[in-house]
């Protein structure tokens, strides 16, 4: 039980998350990445690419990839901020009470980041199990002496065991974006299904959405706070082909369900924080 520091793939540091029940997550300082969770009795809840690279400077393919402090390339950034490709900081003091493990992460402004986003900020994420849970829960605050602004999400990928039989159920009447065809629409069914290109960003979402993987007979809970959207997104064959870290028919093994922040940007004034959360159940 507990937390280890290990060396990763390519030397890049880790943190083994232990519960006593038996569950392990497994988090990167580049990127404050989670790159898995086993909970305790159950098989993995994250996809990871095989050809991910694991290299400084560019996003781990797969797990929670923090997005921070722009999302996607809705804005001058480098696409989705550059939260997932820092090292962030371990502050090893804080580590369990009760039935939670956490482990929490930081990363605050630097010369490089000054330089494209020129803001005081701090950004904690704590990364906590329970026997059932793991929540990742992002803190931004305003380190600065004037107000910044910035969308964010937790770009989740869930393994699946065929995203053709797997259904999101939860987004029924809500309005969305189709960033594949540009259209505005809203979600007519009750559950969503997958059979090619979806990238939709819904708007005011309910707190909890539910994927059922109906190969893997197990359903995942996704429960947020303080985050207004989700996204959905599977790149489908033609996109994944084009993307270097991504096996080619690993599409049909994953979906993203990201809790996002991305309509109604954040703002916070000198000192303020902001928090958004999310938390994935396991239902066997
Ligand atoms: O959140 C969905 C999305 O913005 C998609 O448009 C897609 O590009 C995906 O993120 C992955 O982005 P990445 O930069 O990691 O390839």
């Amino acid at each position: 039980m507990g937390i280890e520091r290990l060396e990763g793939v390519n030397s890049l540091p880790k943190l083994r998350v232990s519960h006593p029940s038996g569950g392990v997550a497994e988090v990167y300082l580049h990127g404050a990445h989670v790159t898995s969770w086993v909970p305790a009795g159950g098989s993995e809840v994250l996809f990871l690419s095989r050809n991910t690279s694991f290299e400084r400077n560019t996003s781990i393919r797969g797990g929670i990839p923090v997005v921070f402090p722009q999302f996607a390339d809705e804005g001058p950034l480098p696409k989705h901020g550059f939260a997932r490709t820092r090292e962030w900081s371990w502050l090893e003091a804080d580590s369990s009470d009760g039935d939670v493990v956490r482990a929490t992460l930081q990363l605050e402004q630097s010369a490089a980041t000054q330089a494209i986003w020129p803001h005081a900020f701090q950004a904690r994420l704590a990364v906590e199990l329970t026997e059932h849970e793991l929540t990742t829960e992002l803190v931004v605050t305003n380190m600065g002496d004037a107000d910044f602004a910035f969308t964010a999400a937790l770009h989740t990928y869930f393994r699946v065991a065929d995203v053709r039989s797997s259904e999101i159920i939860g987004l029924g009447g809500v309005a969305y974006r189709d960033k594949v065809t540009g259209e505005h629409r809203v979600e007519s069914e009750p559950s969503l299904t997958i059979s090619g290109e979806v990238d939709r960003i819904f708007w005011n979402a309910p707190p909890e959405v539910r994927i059922q993987d109906g190969g893997g007979g197990r359903e995942i809970r996704v429960r947020s706070a303080g985050f207004a959207d989700v996204v959905v997104w599977n790149p489908w064959k033609e996109l994944a082909s084009t993307l270097p870290d991504f096996e080619d028919q690993e599409y049909l093994e994953m979906v993203c369900v990201e809790a996002a922040q991305i309509g109604v940007p954040v703002i916070l004034a000198p000192g303020e924080s902001w928090r958004g959360s999310q938390q994935l159940r396991l239902n066997l």
